[in-house]
């Protein structure tokens, strides 16, 4: 058995963007690492964590990892929520890896072992118009993915969701005490997508998977057109058509387009996932390992889809830290219904805070060999990267009304 809890600590820092980790720490000198960044509400996590999770993980056995899940599930008595479910799942992976690494093994070992070599995983094509989308085709095809997700801008509109300017990579979250305010026109984005996915069918040919994500901002009617227009593009997935708050209303979708929807990078329980899943409103599942309440949780909704042969598809954008991608990682090689992993990629500076055994090769991730999760903090270089407030954009209509950014 391994030591108690001794030390429970909140890591904030910035390698390029703003990450929130705990540390916990065993009486016998072990230390397991959890992601709990939330972007653009960061403080509020480790403020979770600090003030009313780490003083309750003091004393406790690390090894009792489905029991701590259900002690600071259960035991707040507030259920759910982004806030929440981050926080546990940071103190979730932390202690999986504390296991793995009193064990001696990775932890893909410890939940049944690898049921494939490599995962497949996506990253991102953006060009602010079709030939600067093509281009960047190709130049992440020569990186070796096969699995490629393409945002292009829209005529007319000057920032659009996905696509970076000036040549620099994207990252949603901009710095400033305010989000941004971004003009959005859904009926110019309906016009322009169609053509624009073709082109990029048309450039790769039949084999590379392409996908293409709507971020929340069509109505189920849309989605419905939107989804029929691009079948012969033939997408590996079309992701979040509607906000899906309105879970009922993706029967209409289902109803006229056979495009497989990936949906719930926003969702944070099996319960959000419950009618998703069962009534086979979705091909994938979005959930992040670290906002789902960790390995425990996210394991226990992929055997949900699993029966109703839904796949996953974490995300894994950059807000999404390297300890968290590792997680995925170990649960996605031990999980038959795990289909592909985004891989959005991170500044050097997050590469040399978060030491990680995982590596990507010839367009899929391997989480590595290393016991636990395969992580390792260079605590001395993150205090060298100062937190500053930054944002997600929001979005308004052509007449100012506020939208779904
Ligand atoms: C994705 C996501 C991200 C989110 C971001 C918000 O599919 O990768 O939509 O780009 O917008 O993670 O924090
Ligand atoms: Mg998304």
């Amino acid at each position: 058995m391994t030591d108690r809890i001794v030390a429970a600590e909140v890591l904030i820092t910035r390698p390029g963007r703003n990450y929130v980790a705990i540390k916990v720490t065993t009486a016998d000198g072990l230390v397991g690492w959890g992601d709990a960044t939330l972007n653009g509400r960061e403080l509020a996590v480790a403020s979770y964590l600090r003030d009313h999770v780490c003083p309750l993980l003091l004393g406790r056995d690390p090894a009792r990892i489905e029991d701590t899940w259900q002690y600071l599930y259960r035991g707040c008595y507030w259920r759910r929520g982004a806030v929440t479910m981050a926080g546990i799942g940071a103190v979730d992976l932390a202690l999986w890896d504390i296991k793995g690494k009193a064990a001696g093994m990775p932890v893909y070992q410890l939940l049944g072992g690898a049921v494939r070599d490599r995962i497949l995983c996506y990253t991102h094509a953006t060009g602010i118009d079709t030939p600067a989308l093509l281009d960047a085709v190709d130049e992440v095809r020569a990186r070796g993915f096969r699995a490629i997700r393409a945002q292009t801008g829209v005529p007319g509109l000057d920032k659009v969701y996905g696509v970076s300017s000036g040549g620099a990579a994207y990252e949603p979250a901009g710095p400033g005490l305010a989000p941004v305010e971004e003009i959005w026109d859904t009926d110019a984005y309906l016009r322009h997508i169609p053509g624009a996915l073709a082109a990029v069918r048309a450039h790769v040919g039949p084999e590379p998977a392409l996908l293409h994500d709507a971020h929340h901002r069509l109505t189920p009617n849309q989605a419905a057109r939107l989804g029929k227009a691009l079948e012969p593009v033939d997408l590996f997935w079309l992701e979040d058509v509607t906000p899906a708050e309105n879970q009922d209303m993706l029967r209409l979708v289902r109803r006229h387009t056979t495009v497989p929807l990936a949906i719930g990078e926003v969702f944070t329980t099996i319960w959000e996932f419950q009618q998703l899943i069962t009534e086979q409103l979705i091909d994938f599942v979005r959930a992040a390992v670290s906002h789902a309440g960790g390995i425990t949780h996210l394991r226990r909704i992929a055997a949900l889809a699993e029966v109703w042969q839904v796949r996953l598809g974490p995300h894994g954008p950059s807000d999404v830290s390297p300890i968290a991608l590792a997680g995925s990682l170990h649960l996605g090689l031990a999980t038959p219904n795990f289909a592909i992993q985004e891989y959005m990629g991170y500044h050097d500076a997050a590469h040399e805070v978060f030491w990680h055994s995982w590596r990507y090769a010839d367009g899929h991730l391997h989480p590595g060999d290393a016991p636990g999760l395969g992580i390792e903090v260079d605590e001395a270089l993150a205090a060298r990267f100062e937190y500053a407030p930054a944002y997600l954009p929001v979005a308004r209509c052509r007449d100012g009304t506020l939208t779904d950014w």
